[in-house]
């Protein structure tokens, strides 16, 4: 066999650049902050960079709107500044990868514009347009030519005038989503993507990229009840074609270029049966995707915006069936944070009197996983939910289409906006707390988004120096990965299956051996141990307390050690 790919012992981080480091003081995030904060990433000593898209937008959805993809936008600066950045990254020794969104453009891309104008144009067929519904008038309630339901609310059609015909967009109205069955439309997505390869960038990120593939027939869904609309994702989840289409793209695009690249899918839906699929190098397809089931747990009945509180038994039940199916074959992503989740401190750990302890034992917990791991933008500081005032401080599509569509259906103001505040999107948005100064050093103008009012203590600048803080704990287990073969590549074996505070593993690679044990509770757990472990064998801890005896440990809360052998 061969030596394990180069992405088995990478961290990858996440830049959001909206939220990033604003260099003009338009209030706004740029490509020129990022260079210059680029030291912060080296510091932290992670491979890649991951950047969220910063192609021409009309940020309907913050740039996973793209009006043209061979453009960057004006706000976060222009391809010089790109190419600069791009330099920079690589001088420091890592590689930059780019979010490809093509599932859907922005309907202000020319495509759209071109395909919208008439039914006989040639780039008609790039999108999804369908006459109403058998026996419905253009824009009479039901005309929709399915009942799918947006992942942003209300119907996924949208009636446009011109032609009296609908198009499809499976998110917001100015998303529609592109005909994966028209060979040039393909052809045009491979393209573009090779120009960005030639450029220099090292990989892709792909949005939704397992909702490229449509069923034609385009039946409805079961209904689920909201306003009569239905779930499509049978029909376009993970749907009859997609396997095909990626084996093209990895033929067209990545196949005998030279470099270490990668490419990890966005996968919502995705199980870790077509996870396999996905990610088996034989078939050349994907390097890895990113799953959900994870950060679906604490979803309720209603969805992510009826949340409750997560079982600690079902998130190990989780991630362990996850790293069987993929222990010998495939590869998985490991992440608690990106731009579109709550902040994990907040969602699953304690963000008040034990902020520091829950920030860097969830970290514990996920970086030993099998699995490339991910790291957001501020999660290595441990930054918190914001504490939005009302519905004026949000920003983001999905949040606002929620409270106006739950509002119109006679939901409570305040209920809403009490699971907004919880599980919306603009926590992961608020700007990275570089400092205390007013605007956390982010901007010397207004921010888009208002900044945590916690940034006064909770900064980078007040944890570079501190041993114990956030930053540095992230700091050593990137380095942990770097360093052991069994972080990157040993066997997965979670312990204790059933104890609902205390999460615990054990990796192992020929005669090396890691045990995990964290206790993911505010209050003191005991674990049983091995007899063999003693505190000499711990190589990591989020505290200097340690309680072990032969046979046991007692953690106090949110403590989280590594032992080796
Ligand atoms: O966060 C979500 C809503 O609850 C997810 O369903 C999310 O919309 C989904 O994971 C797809 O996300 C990606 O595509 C979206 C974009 O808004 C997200 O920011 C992006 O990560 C459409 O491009």
């Amino acid at each position: 066999d061969t030596a394990p790919a180069w992405w088995t012992s990478a961290v990858v981080y996440q830049v959001y650049p909206r939220s990033f480091a604003d260099s003009d003081g338009d209030g706004v995030g740029d490509l020129a902050g990022l260079t210059s904060r680029l030291d912060h990433l080296e510091r932290l000593g992670v491979d890649v960079v991951w950047l969220s898209p910063v192609y021409a937008s009309p940020h309907a959805d913050n740039g996973y709107d793209i009006s043209d993809y061979q453009a960057i936008d004006p706000v976060f600066g222009t391809l010089e500044d790109f190419d600069r950045l791009q330099a920079e990254v690589h001088a420091r020794g890592m590689k930059l990868v780019m979010d490809l969104v093509v599932n859907h453009t922005s309907d202000e891309h020319p495509w759209f514009v071109e395909s919208r104008s008439s039914k006989d144009n040639p780039k008609r067929d790039w999108y999804w347009w369908r006459p109403p519904r058998d026996g419905f008038e253009a824009g009479q309630p039901g005309a929709e030519p399915t009942n799918w339901e947006s992942f942003f609310f209300g119907p996924s059609w949208t009636l446009d005038e011109t032609a009296g015909e609908y198009y499809l967009h499976l998110f917001d109205r100015k998303q529609p989503d592109l005909n994966w069955e028209n060979p040039e439309v393909r052809q045009a997505v491979y393209e573009m993507m090779r120009w960005w390869l030639d450029r220099g960038v090292n990989g892709f990120r792909m949005d939704v990229i397992n909702l490229i593939s449509k069923d034609p027939a385009l039946p409805d869904g079961a209904t689920t009840g909201a306003g009569g609309l239905g779930d499509g994702f049978p029909h376009y989840g993970n749907g009859p074609r997609i396997h095909e289409f990626l084996r093209e793209m990895h033929r067209e695009v990545f196949e005998g270029r030279p470099g270490e690249l990668l490419t990890v899918g966005e996968m919502p839906g995705v199980t870790f049966e077509q996870a396999k699929l996905f990610t088996d190098p034989a078939r050349r397809e994907l390097d890895m995707v990113f799953q959900f089931e994870h950060v679906s747990l604490d979803h309720g009945p209603g969805g992510k915006f009826d949340p409750k509180p997560l079982d600690l038994r079902d998130l190990k039940a989780s991630l362990g069936r996850w790293q069987t199916a993929l222990g010998d074959t495939g590869w998985n992503s490991l992440y608690w944070n990106n731009h579109d989740q709550p902040r994990v401190v907040s969602r699953f750990g304690d963000d008040g009197e034990h902020r520091r302890e829950s920030a860097t034992a969830l970290a514990t917990v996920l970086h030993l996983h099998r699995g490339t791991p991910y790291v957001y933008q501020g999660e290595e500081l441990g930054m918190t939910n914001a504490p939005f005032g009302g519905v004026g401080e949000l920003r983001d599509v999905e949040s606002l289409n929620h409270y106006r569509h739950s509002l119109a259906a006679g939901g409570d103001p305040e209920s809403v906006l009490r699971a907004l505040r919880a599980m919306g999107r603009d926590n992961a948005r608020t700007p990275v707390q570089w400092d205390s100064t007013p605007n956390a050093g982010f901007t010397t103008g207004e921010p888009w988004i208002a900044v945590n009012p916690n940034h006064t203590w909770l900064n980078a600048e007040a944890q570079y120096d501190d041993p114990g803080s956030v930053f540095n704990h992230y700091r050593r287990l990137i380095d942990l990965r770097h360093k052991l073969p069994v972080v990157a590549v040993g066997d997965f074996r979670m312990l204790m299956p059933d104890h609902p505070h205390v999460y615990a593993y054990e990796r192992r690679l020929d005669d090396a051996r890691l045990l995990v044990v964290a206790n993911l509770s505010g209050t003191t757990q005991a674990a049983e141990l091995d007899a063999e472990w003693s505190a000499s064998d711990v190589i990591l801890a989020n505290t200097e307390d340690l309680r072990i005896s032969p046979g046991r440990v007692e953690l106090a809360p949110w403590h989280a050690l590594v032992f080796q052998r």
